[in-house]
C-alpha cells in the first residue's frame, strides 16, 4: 500500500468472519428446550455436545475447594497477582453519581447502578483460561454486582466438571457459584434460569460460534457484552522495530486459532523481510506449530507496507484490531493518534501476552472491526446510569412553555396537558 490508500481501506483489508447468523438456525432449538424443560435438557445438551453426564448443572463446593487445594502453587501465584494488578485497574473504573443542576429547583442526578444478576462464560475444552475467569469476575465485583455466576463446559477428563484451573480461580476470586454447562445451552440457562440456575440479568465472555449465536438469539431478553470473533493481533511498526519481537508478539495470538488474525502494517520494507525470515524459526520452535502456521499463512494475515506512520495510522484505524501494538519511534505519541482499537500495546515492553495476563488491563476485548464502536469488558459494562429527574413546581413551571409548544409541534398534545394539569389547565406564566 505504498502511494495513495483505497478509500475502501476497511474492506480490503482481510479478515476472519464467522458466520454467526447460520449458527443462529442451529441454536434456537436448544435455547427453546432450556426454556421449556430447564436443567434436565441442560444435562441432556451436555451428554449430547460434551460427552459427558452430569448429575447436576451446578458445581459443588467440595470440588471447588478441592481444586483450588490442588492447584500448583506457582499458578496461584501468578493468578493471585495478575487478580491484584487487574483490580487496581478496574476499582479506578468506578463511576460516581453526578448531580447537574439544570436550573435553580431542576437537577439531573446521574445514578450508577450495577445489574443485579451476571452469568459469566467461560471458555472450556482446548481453550482452558482461568485468566479469562479473572477479566470477566474482577470487572463485575468492582462493579457491585450482587449475584455473580460463573459456567465452563463440563470436561470428560475431569468427570463432568469444568477444567480444575478455572475451578481454582473462581475460588481465588471468591465465586462460589458456578456451573459445569458450556455452549449455547450456558447463555440459554442464564438468560431462562433452570431450577439448579435462577435467570441472571446479563451475560458476558468470550465463547465460541454456538456461544455467539445464543447470545444473538437471546440478547434483548438478557444484556450481553460482545459476540467475541477470532483473536486478532496488528502490529504497527516502523523501521526501529525489533524483528524478533514483533515476530514472536504475532505468534503469540496466532496460537489461540488457526482462524486468529496476526496483522504488520510497517513502513520499513526491510523490517517486513526480517520478520518475514523470522517467523518460521520461532514458530517451528513453538509447541503449536500447526495452529500457528494455519493461522499465520491463512487469508486474514499478512503484512502491509504503507508509506509514512500517517498511512500506518489510517491503515490499523480502518482495521480496529482487537489488540495493536506499536512500535515506532515516539511510540506513545503514535498511540495517542490511534482512535480505533480494543486495546494499544505501547512501545517494546508491553507485548499482548503481558495484557492477556498481567498488565492489570482487560482482556476481553472488541474483535471483527468492532473496536471501531465498542469497548472491552469494563466496570461500566455492568453498571446502568439511571437520569434521575427532580424538579419543584417552580422548576416545572419555568419549563412548561416550551414543553407545551414541542409537543404540539410533535401533535402530541396530551404531553403538554399532563404538565397544565399541575397548574390548573394553565400555563404557568411566571418563571422560576
Ligand atoms: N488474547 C486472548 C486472551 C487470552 N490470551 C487468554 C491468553 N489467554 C484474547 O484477548
Ligand atoms: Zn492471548
Amino acid at each position: 500500500m505504498r502511494g495513495s490508500l483505497p478509500e475502501n481501506l476497511r474492506d480490503v483489508l482481510p479478515r476472519a468472519e464467522l458466520d454467526v447468523e447460520a449458527a443462529l438456525e442451529k441454536v434456537r432449538p436448544i435455547c427453546d428446550d432450556v426454556r421449556h424443560r430447564g436443567a434436565a435438557a441442560v444435562r441432556e445438551l451436555t451428554a449430547r455436545f460434551d460427552g459427558v453426564e452430569i448429575a447436576s448443572t451446578r458445581v459443588s463446593a467440595e470440588a471447588i475447594d478441592t481444586a483450588l487445594r490442588e492447584l500448583d502453587p506457582k499458578v496461584r501465584a501468578a493468578l493471585e497477582e495478575s487478580i491484584r494488578r487487574a483490580r487496581l485497574v478496574h476499582r479506578d473504573q468506578r463511576r460516581t453519581d453526578v448531580t447537574t443542576q439544570v436550573v435553580p429547583g431542576g437537577t439531573v442526578t446521574e445514578r450508577w447502578v450495577p445489574v443485579d444478576r451476571v452469568g459469566l462464560y467461560v471458555p472450556g475444552g482446548r481453550a482452558v483460561y482461568p485468566s479469562s475467569v479473572v477479566m470477566n469476575v474482577v470487572p463485575a465485583q468492582e462493579a457491585g454486582v450482587a449475584s455473580l455466576a460463573v459456567t465452563s463446559p463440563a470436561q470428560k477428563e475431569f468427570g463432568g466438571l469444568p477444567h480444575p484451573t478455572i475451578l481454582a480461580a473462581c475460588a481465588l476470586l471468591g465465586v462460589d457459584e458456578v456451573y459445569s454447562v458450556g455452549g449455547a445451552q450456558a447463555v440459554a440457562m442464564f438468560a431462562y434460569g433452570t431450577e439448579e440456575c435462577p435467570p441472571a440479568t446479563m451475560v458476558t465472555g468470550p465463547g465460541n460460534i454456538w456461544v455467539a449465536a445464543a447470545k444473538r438469539l437471546l440478547k434483548g431478553r438478557i444484556g450481553i457484552d460482545s459476540e467475541a470473533g477470532p483473536t486478532e493481533i496488528a502490529v504497527l511498526a516502523d523501521e526501529t522495530a525489533d524483528p524478533v519481537h514483533v515476530a514472536a508478539d504475532l505468534i503469540s495470538q496466532a496460537e489461540h486459532d488457526v482462524i486468529a488474525a496476526a496483522v504488520l502494517v510497517t513502513t520499513s520494507a526491510e523490517l517486513a523481510g526480517a520478520v518475514e525470515r523470522e517467523l518460521p524459526a520461532q514458530v517451528s520452535a513453538t509447541k503449536h506449530t500447526e495452529r500457528i502456521t494455519e493461522a499465520l499463512s491463512g487469508r486474514q494475515s499478512g503484512i502491509v507496507l504503507v508509506g509514512s506512520i500517517d498511512d500506518g495510522i489510517k491503515v490499523v484505524d480502518a482495521y480496529a484490531a482487537e489488540h495493536l501494538e506499536i512500535h515506532t519511534a515516539n511510540a506513545s505519541e503514535v498511540a495517542g493518534r490511534i482512535r480505533n482499537a480494543g486495546a494499544i500495546f505501547v512501545g517494546p515492553y508491553a507485548p499482548v501476552s503481558l495484557g492477556d495476563y498481567l498488565a492489570g488491563s482487560n482482556h476481553v476485548l472488541p474483535t471483527g472491526g468492532c473496536a471501531c464502536h465498542s469497548s472491552g469488558l469494563s466496570v461500566q459494562s455492568f453498571l446502568r446510569g439511571i437520569h434521575v429527574v427532580d424538579y419543584t413546581r417552580d422548576a416545572l413551571a419555568g419549563a412548561a412553555a416550551h414543553v407545551s409548544v414541542l409537543a404540539d409541534a410533535e401533535d402530541l398534545p396530551a404531553h403538554g396537558a399532563a404538565i397544565r394539569a399541575r397548574f390548573d389547565w394553565q400555563i404557568p406564566t411566571e418563571t422560576a
